[in-house]
């Protein structure tokens, strides 16, 4: 059965009726911008330049403990994930990459995989080792942990396990590799603190050594669950630690659902930073943990207060500054399409928000410790309704100005459910 796609005839089509009124606001606002002394033209730009990898988990319906409720028309394989992938980059424009999650998305072919993302204009980012499941036919279980178990040989199959993940990696040519363990203990002096962690860099130096030259590994720190008590890699200071003891090549990723309510994520950007540490993110939102919530949907003042810290090193040129940016959530009822492509457009948006942040003015406040006209500084980018911005940068692109109506109007998730009649329970692919 031929395979529906949403054609770039049918955006442009669906853009022409949207366009008059596109070009009113993008025109009011850069008259509003030229006020400050800024040249809309450099946002829009910038709009167009940035990158946000999807992972390829989250094209499926997520789940939480108690239940999952599939959508009709999920991607059943790695083949389909990369379709839908596919088609929020054609209408939002800023999302080629996908990052993949091995053993999930084990390629039988790695080559023929890297051929069916490059024909729809997709490559692939950091790929995701898994060592917090057991997968049918492993020899030992992770059920105590993987790279810290107690046990020697189970250390060894999850170390041998991230080395598979880059031997993949390298037919699908990508050069990062991120590792997240869910080791940690559910009960007080159930695990050594400190031995685990030993074991942890034990086991990470066999990983790192295998790395080629010019790759990256990526540390992905979390407070806690699936443990309950403690976690090996808790936080961004045992992750910079670790990095550091590892060599060059290690990087700390910052999930940003990873921390307790209430912590200050953009202080710990800003010291990774600093620190040359910064690896990149996982972007998603939340309430009470790890959510994973869609990107900027309960804090978009966060996420612009994270992308202010991010433009500041950018326009600084600081060296080596080259982040990741990766979408990782978990819709549970939405359209997870629908979903990537809003969290898309909520990264642009606090990207641009950021990039209008008048610097001069903020310095002067903070030398002059005038702590009420820092923030009127701050609010007064994250104040300016950007829409016009991003929309124009998507038209730009090819992509679409409206991109939920246009997926909606083209029926692409009905069609779909006609295509892929779900043969087999999908799994949630989030923990
Ligand atoms: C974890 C973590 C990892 C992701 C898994 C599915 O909580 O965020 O990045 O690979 O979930
Ligand atoms: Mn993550
Ligand atoms: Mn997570």
């Amino acid at each position: 059965m031929a395979h529906f796609e949403i054609e770039d005839a049918f955006i442009a089509e669906h853009n022409a009726k949207a366009k008059t009124e596109l070009a009113q606001d993008y025109d009011h606002l850069a008259v509003q911008l030229h006020r400050k002394n800024v040249d809309i033209e450099n946002l829009t730009a910038k709009a167009q330049a940035l990158r946000v990898a999807i992972p390829s988990w989250d094209v499926g319906t997520g789940g939480t403990r108690f239940a999952r409720f599939p959508m009709p028309g999920e991607p059943r394989d790695v083949y389909e994930k990369l379709q839908d992938c596919a088609t929020v980059f054609k209408l939002v424009r800023c999302t080629p990459a996908v990052s993949l999650h091995i053993p999930w998305d084990k390629p039988g072919d790695p080559s023929a995989l890297r051929r069916f993302a490059r024909e729809r204009g997709l490559h692939f980012d950091a790929m995701n080792s898994n060592t917090f499941q057991d997968q049918p036919g492993q020899d030992l279980s992770y059920k105590f942990g993987s790279l810290t178990h107690p046990d020697a040989a189970v250390r060894r199959q999850a170390v041998e396990h991230n080395i598979d993940c880059i031997e993949i990696r390298k037919v699908l040519g990508s050069k990062a590799l991120t590792v997240w363990i869910a080791d940690g203990g559910n009960f007080p002096g159930q695990l050594h603190p400190r031995r685990a962690l030993e074991r942890y860099l034990e086991s990470m130096h066999v990983i790192y050594q295998a790395l080629p030259d010019n790759w990256r590994v990526f540390l992905e720190h979390k407070l806690y669950e699936p443990a309950f008590y403690s976690t090996v890699i808790n936080d961004w200071g045992t992750s910079y630690y670790c990095a550091r003891e590892l060599g060059p090549k290690a990087l700390c990723l910052v999930d940003l659902g990873h921390h307790a309510p209430n912590v200050n994520i953009e202080m710990i950007v800003a010291r990774l930073i600093q620190f040359g540490k910064l690896a990149g993110f996982h972007f998603n939102d939340s309430k009470y943990g790890d959510d994973d919530l869609d990107a900027g949907s309960i804090k978009p003042f966060q996420l612009f207060l994270i992308f202010n810290e991010l433009v500041d090193a950018e326009l600084c040129g600081i060296p080596y500054f080259d982040p990741a940016y990766m979408l990782d959530q978990s819709h549970n009822v939405t359209d997870p399409i629908e979903s990537l492509m809003m969290s898309a457009v909520e990264l642009t948006r606090a990207y641009v928000q950021a990039h209008l942040v008048d610097r001069q003015a903020l310095t002067d406040a903070q030398e002059k410790c005038d702590a009420l006209q820092a923030l009127a500084v701050l609010k007064d980018a994250f104040n300016t309704d950007v829409r016009p911005i991003i929309a124009m940068a998507r038209d730009r692109s090819g992509g679409a100005i409206d991109p939920v109506r246009a997926y909606r109007a083209s029926r692409y998730r009905q069609r779909k459910a006609a295509e892929r009649p779900a043969e087999h329970q999908v799994s949630a692919g989030i923990v």
